[in-house]
């Protein structure tokens, strides 16, 4: 039982024996891989997580609207346009249903924005970071994109029901995302010297914040351990993090791209790659509001909410008078 094990490296989760009856049967359903639905008895401390996990997970695909968006309108092709625009909007239908999947588990939309506004509530790092040519959007589909299907495609397994079933739609269109970052980069890579040494420049600058995707450092990840005990994470942000970089180094290869690492090199002992981690210190200051484009992103989401009051307002007015109406004729 995974409960066990982990209790017995001392990460602190509770192992059977020390739950109570109603914790015991709780863990025993997730053991026995059976999902857990919004009506069903859970932990309050897994409810929360969940609402952190999946509300951050939504936030992310909303503002990760905002560095592609920067581009729809300088697109070098009509083609090519039409394809960023459809990418966007599907970003915007993840952020609603993993809200929608969220909501299920007692907290309202409204309520993520304001936690997101006020800080209470993080979005993924790597959205603080600017998009600034178009081999940028190839960078981002390949890897970031990349990067977000590696860790999403176990979470189609995650023990909350809502939320495996908005992972298995939000993977099949994640896949396209990434093919298209790639196409853009093949075209890039193969084209004029200029070309080349932009899409060479976008993974100069995409690969670091791409590897802080998947958290910090096993030995520094806070909620891992709990976390996969109850299945709402299926990895370790470190094995992710290995099975990213495994992925895309012969990817970058055939692209004819360095990846920026000198310690990059295929260890035959392991099976995998050995690589330079992240600058940590870059990472925390990111995720305190210090990236490049922190106050950009959370000013662009302010502006959002302030400028769509009235739509709220008008939706909320137009249900009341529905519901007093429907009481007058009862
Ligand atoms: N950015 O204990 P840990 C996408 C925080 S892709 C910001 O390991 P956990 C998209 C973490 O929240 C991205 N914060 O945490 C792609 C925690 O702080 P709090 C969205 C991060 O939760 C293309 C602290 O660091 N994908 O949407 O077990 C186009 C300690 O970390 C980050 C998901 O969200 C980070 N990178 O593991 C458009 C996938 N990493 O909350 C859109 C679902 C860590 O205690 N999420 N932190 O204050 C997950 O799988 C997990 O939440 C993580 C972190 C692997 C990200």
């Amino acid at each position: 039982m995974y409960a066990q094990m982990v209790k017995s490296t001392g990460t602190g989760v509770k192992s059977l024996d020390e739950m109570d009856p109603r914790e015991r049967a709780f863990q025993e359903r997730i053991d026995a891989g059976e999902k857990i639905e919004p009506k069903d008895w859970m932990p309050e401390e897994y409810r929360k997580t969940l609402i952190r996990q999946i509300g951050q997970h939504a936030h992310s695909e909303i503002v990760g609207q905002l560095p592609e968006g920067n581009w729809i309108t300088r697109a070098p092709t009509l083609e090519r346009k039409a394809i960023l625009l459809a990418k966007v909007q599907d970003e915007a239908g993840h952020g609603l249903y993993l809200y929608c999947a969220a909501e299920t588990l007692g907290v309202s939309r409204d309520e993520m924005t304001r936690m997101l506004l006020d800080g209470r509530m993080k979005y993924s790092s790597i959205f603080n970071y600017p998009t600034l040519t178009w081999a940028d959007m190839g960078a981002v589909g390949w890897l970031v994109d990349g990067a977000a299907i590696m860790n999403q495609v176990p979470l189609q397994r995650t023990s909350y029901g809502p939320y495996s079933r908005a992972m298995i739609r939000i993977c099949k269109e994640e896949s396209f995302h990434q093919r298209q970052g790639f196409d853009i980069m093949m075209k890039m890579a193969n084209g004029t010297a200029a070309q080349k040494k932009m899409a060479q420049d976008a993974l100069n600058r995409f690969w670091y914040p791409a590897l802080m995707m998947f958290g910090p450092s096993d030995k520094d990840s806070v909620h891992s351990a709990q976390s996969m005990a109850w299945k709402i994470k299926m990895n370790t942000n470190d094995e992710l993090r290995q099975k990213f970089v495994d992925q895309t180094v012969p990817q970058a290869e055939y692209l004819g791209l360095t990846v920026p690492d000198d310690k990059l090199a295929w260890n035959e002992e392991r099976g995998h790659y050995d690589f330079s981690e992240p600058d940590w210190d870059e990472f925390y200051d990111v995720l305190k509001g210090n990236g490049p484009c922190n106050r950009e992103r959370l000013a662009a989401r302010q502006k959002a909410w302030d400028d769509n009051q009235w739509v709220r307002d008008g939706l909320l007015a137009h249900a009341q008078k529905r519901e007093a109406m429907k009481v007058a004729a009862e």
